[in-house]
C-alpha cells in the first residue's frame, strides 16, 4: 500500500508494507539466510544489482526490508538499515563517516555506550573527537576544526535530558560541510523529526520506544538521500551489523502502537513529573514538559511532546537515592527505556558507569541522578509505588 500521502498512524499501520503471495494481513517471517536463485545467470544478475531480488539474509530480507521501509517513511527519510542493535547503528555512522584523521564534535552527555566507544577504539583509527555542551550552540562553533566531519547529537540526551535546537546547529555544521547525525531514540519520529529539521541522518536504538515491548534489542539508522545511504549500507552489510528476520518482525509488531503507547506514557510522565517536582524527598527533575527544565520552549518547539523520560535527585543524594531505586515495587529496576513498562535506573554506576567521573561531572551525570522511564501502567499505581520509595529516602 502506497501511505506516503496518509497520516502517521495510518503509516504506523501500513507503511512498508508489501504483497504476499497468500494474501496476509501481517506478512510472514522469512526466517532464511539465503535465497534460491532460478538459474545461474539469474543469481549472477542479482550479484550485479541488474534485476532486483534476494541473495542472502546479510545483504537484504522481506521482512528487514519492511521494517526499514516503514521507519524510513516515517522519519521522512530516503531509505533505512535495520541493524543488530542500536550500538551497531551508531557505530555505523561512525565507520561509513569517520576516517583517519578526521574530527567528530558530540554532546558531552548521550548514551555512555556511544561516546565510551569513540573514546576508546576510535583514536585507534585515527578519529579524534570533542566532547561539548551542545545545548549552547556556541559551544558546537567553538568545537569545530578543520578536520571536523561529523556532528553527533543526542536530542534529548541520555540521562540528562539536555535538549539541542537541531536547526540551529545544522545551519553551523552545514556551512562548514559538516553532516548532521542525530540519534533520535529519546522522542521516536511521533515526537520529533530530525529531517526536516535539516539532519542528514537520524537513528534509533529500536530497542526503545520503536519496537516498546522490552523483547528485543535492534536499531536503525536512516538517511536523508541516496548517496549517504549507499555509504551506511556498504558498513552494516559488510561489517554485518545487520538485523535478524524475527527481531524486525516483532519490531515491526511493536512499532504499530507506537503513538497510543507514546500518549499513553506521556500522559503518565507529565503526572509523574509534577508529582516528583512537588514531594518534599525530591531535590530537582528534569522533564522537558516541566518549566523548570532549562530548555522547555525550545522542547515545545522542537518536539511534539515532552516524551516519557525523566531525570532527578533525590535530596540526601545517592545514598537516598539507592533507597528508592531498592524499595520500588511496580517499576522494575533495570537499564533500557521506552517500554511499555516503568523502569528506574541509576546512570552513573549503571549506563554510564564506563565514562570517567570527571566526564560524567562535566555532562551534568551527577552521581544523584537517577533515571525513569515512565510506562503505561496506570498512573495513580506509578505515583504510589514512587511514593512509597520516597519514604524510605
Ligand atoms: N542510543 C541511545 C540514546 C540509547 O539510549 C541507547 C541504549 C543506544 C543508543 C544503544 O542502543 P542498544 O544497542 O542498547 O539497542 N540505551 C540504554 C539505556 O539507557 N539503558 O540501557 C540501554
Amino acid at each position: 500500500m502506497n501511505t506516503k500521502d496518509k497520516g502517521f498512524n495510518s503509516k504506523l499501520i501500513h507503511a512498508g508494507a508489501y504483497e504476499d503471495a497468500n494474501g496476509s494481513a501481517v506478512n510472514p517471517i522469512y526466517q532464511t539466510s539465503t535465497f534460491k536463485f532460478k538459474n545461474a545467470d539469474h543469481g549472477a544478475r542479482l550479484f550485479a544489482g541488474e534485476e532486483k531480488g534476494y541473495i542472502y539474509t546479510r545483504l537484504g530480507n522481506p521482512t528487514i526490508e519492511e521494517l526499514e521501509n516503514a521507519v524510513a517513511e516515517l522519519e521522512n527519510g530516503y531509505k533505512a538499515l535495520g541493524t543488530s542493535s542500536g550500538m551497531a547503528a551508531v557505530n555505523t555512522v561512525y565507520l561509513a563517516f569517520l576516517k583517519k584523521g578526521d574530527h567528530m564534535i558530540s554532546h558531552n552527555a548521550v548514551y555512555g555506550p556511544s561516546r565510551g566507544v569513540m573514546e576508546t577504539l576510535y583514536p585507534g583509527l585515527g578519529v579524534e573527537s570533542t566532547y561539548v555542551d551542545c545545548t549552547d550552540l556556541d559551544n558546537i562553533k567553538k568545537a569545530i576544526k578543520p578536520n571536523t566531519k561529523l556532528l553527533y547529537l543526542e536530542t534529548p540526551a541520555n540521562p540528562t535530558m539536555g535538549i539541542t535546537d537541531i536547526e540551529g546547529a545544522v545551519a553551523i555544521a552545514h556551512e562548514q560541510n559538516i553532516l548532521v547525525c542525530v540519534d533520535n531514540t529519546f522522542c521516536s519520529p511521533y515526537l520529533q523529526k530530525p529531517i526536516n529539521m535539516g539532519a542528514d541522518i537520524v537513528l534509533h536504538s529500536m530497542t526503545k520506544f520503536i519496537n516498546g515491548h522490552a523483547d528485543i534489542v535492534g536499531g536503525i539508522v536512516i538517511a536523508k538521500n541516496e548517496e549517504l545511504y549507499n555509504k551506511l549500507k556498504y558498513v552494516v552489510l559488510n561489517v554485518g551489523f545487520n538485523m535478524d528476520p524475527h527481531q524486525a518482525w516483532l519490531t515491526r509488531r511493536g512499532l504499530k502502537t507506537l503513538a497510543i503507547r507514546i500518549d499513553r506514557a506521556q500522559e503518565n510522565a507529565i503526572k509523574v513529573a509534577q508529582f516528583l517536582e512537588s514531594h518534599p524527598k525530591v531535590d530537582w527533575v528534569l522533564f522537558p514538559g516541566l518549566k523548570s527544565h532549562p530548555q522547555y520552549e525550545l522542547a515545545k518547539k522542537q518536539m511534539k511532546g515532552p516524551g516519557a523520560m525523566i531525570s532527578f535527585g533525590v535530596k540526601g543524594g545517592l545514598e537516598s537515592g539507592k533507597k528508592v531505586m531498592d524499595n520500588v515495587h511496580l517499576a522494575l529496576l533495570a537499564v533500557s527505556l521506552g517500554g511499555i513498562e516503568t523502569l528506574i535506573q541509576h546512570p552513573a554506576s549503571m549506563t554510564h558507569s564506563k565514562l570517567t567521573k570527571e566526564a560524567r561531572e562535566k555532562a551534568g551525570i551527577s552521581d544523584e541522578l537517577i533515571r525513569l522511564s515512565v510506562g503505561i501502567e496506570d498512573v495513580d499505581d506509578i505515583i504510589a509505588d514512587l511514593d512509597h520509595a520516597l519514604s524510605f529516602a
